[in-house]
């Protein structure tokens, strides 16, 4: 079984985990593992040069959090982290004073630099940061062209004009509270997959789309030239998990995105927006939670299979649960 996500941070490591766990359940090798293998195509439009070194939060969010050396708390960054290294670079006045690079994680985004530097592409870079653990899934970044998202915001300063900054300074500086008018994921338009990235979307037998940020995750990785093409293209059925509940975001600022490209908070929405690949979408199949089954019968009018569960990723069982409903689903829609 050949299972390939398309994942962001904090949603999608909360399912990987889950899917790696349900993978081990159904499919045992002996010996703890899973006969099943799992690809995760890591959004990269979160990326970031800052204090001289390449940042990836999501595809770190990924590889911590399946390491189990991740911060549970914040959500981001490693568990037992200091930050002696930000402290200094703080009275140098290098980097971002609202932004913290712990002194562990700072480890990480020296190595990957470093082999950058060296030659290496982004992709290169992902396969050698995953030999340090054994994390049972692997992990792809989207795509090796840098593709850093920018958010285009409505100026308090000047009415009626915009201006632009790096989506991490509208994310962690601003908390996502200035309207955003646009996203904008530089140099996409001339981004390929990277190695292995359409292989493991039309080679697989179940493609997933993770709960998570439908416009800055999923959003971007789908805006690469040759990932809907792939994704059209492969005979396995495509299930995406809605990351709204109850019209709300279960965690994060998502709900801040989504009007930016005229999209309601809500399952059904997120739904429609992705679309049945029938009719030119991204999805056969769409998970919403229990309380949203009442737009179980319109979505499904609009040509997709759906099913009503719940979608909260409380802990590594309803992760499980969660991704095995999934499982489920995609094998109902052949
Ligand atoms: P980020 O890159 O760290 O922002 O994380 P992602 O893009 O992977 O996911 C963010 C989305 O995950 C948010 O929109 C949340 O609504 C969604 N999310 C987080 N936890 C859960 C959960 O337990 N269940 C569901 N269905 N969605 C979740
Ligand atoms: N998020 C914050 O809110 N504040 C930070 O100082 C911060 C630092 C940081 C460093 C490395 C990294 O990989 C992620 C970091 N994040 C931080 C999380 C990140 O900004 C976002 O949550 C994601 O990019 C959204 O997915
Ligand atoms: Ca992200």
């Amino acid at each position: 079984m050949q299972i390939t996500v398309l994942a962001g941070g904090v949603g999608g490591s909360r399912f990987v985990r889950g899917v790696r766990e349900e993978c081990a359940r159904r499919w045992p090798d002996g010996m703890g593992g899973t006969e099943a293998s799992v690809t995760v195509v890591v959004n990269t439009g979160d990326d970031i040069w800052l204090a001289g070194v390449r940042l990836m939060p999501d595809f770190d969010s990924l590889l911590y959090s399946l390491a189990g050396v991740n911060d549970t708390e914040r959500g981001w960054g490693r568990a037992g982290e200091t930050e002696r290294v930000a402290a200094e670079l703080r009275e140098w006045g290098v980097g971002w004073p609202w932004f913290t690079l712990g002194d562990l994680d700072l480890g990480t985004h020296l190595a990957r630099t470093a082999w950058l530097r060296e030659g290496a592409s982004l992709s290169e870079v992902a396969t050698r940061l995953q030999t340090r653990w054994p994390l049972g899934v692997r992990l792809l970044p989207a795509t090796d062209t840098e593709v850093d998202t920018y958010v285009e915001v409505t100026d308090a300063d000047a009415p009626g004009s915009t201006r632009e900054m790096h989506f991490q300074e509208w994310w962690t500086r601003h908390r996502a509270a200035l309207p955003a008018v646009a996203f904008r994921q530089r140099n996409i338009e001339v981004a390929r997959p990277a190695n292995g990235v359409a292989e493991a979307i039309t080679g697989a037998d179940l493609v997933l789309v993770a709960p998570s940020n439908p416009v800055v995750s999923i959003g971007t990785i789908l805006a690469i030239p040759g990932i809907r093409e792939a994704i059209a293209e492969t005979p396995a059925p495509v299930v995406g998990i809605s990351p709204i509940i109850g019209g709300k975001v279960v965690r994060g600022m998502a709900d801040a995105c989504l009007p930016a490209i005229g999209v309601e908070t809500s399952a059904a929405a997120v739904g429609r927006h992705y679309g049945a690949r029938a009719t030119g979408g991204v999805l056969d199949a769409w998970l919403v939670d229990e309380t949203d089954a009442a737009s179980v019968p319109a979505l499904e009018a609009s040509g997709l299979l759906v099913a009503s569960v719940p979608l909260w990723m409380r802990d590594l069982g309803t992760s499980a649960a969660l991704a095995g409903a999934a499982i489920d689903l995609g094998a109902e829609w052949r």
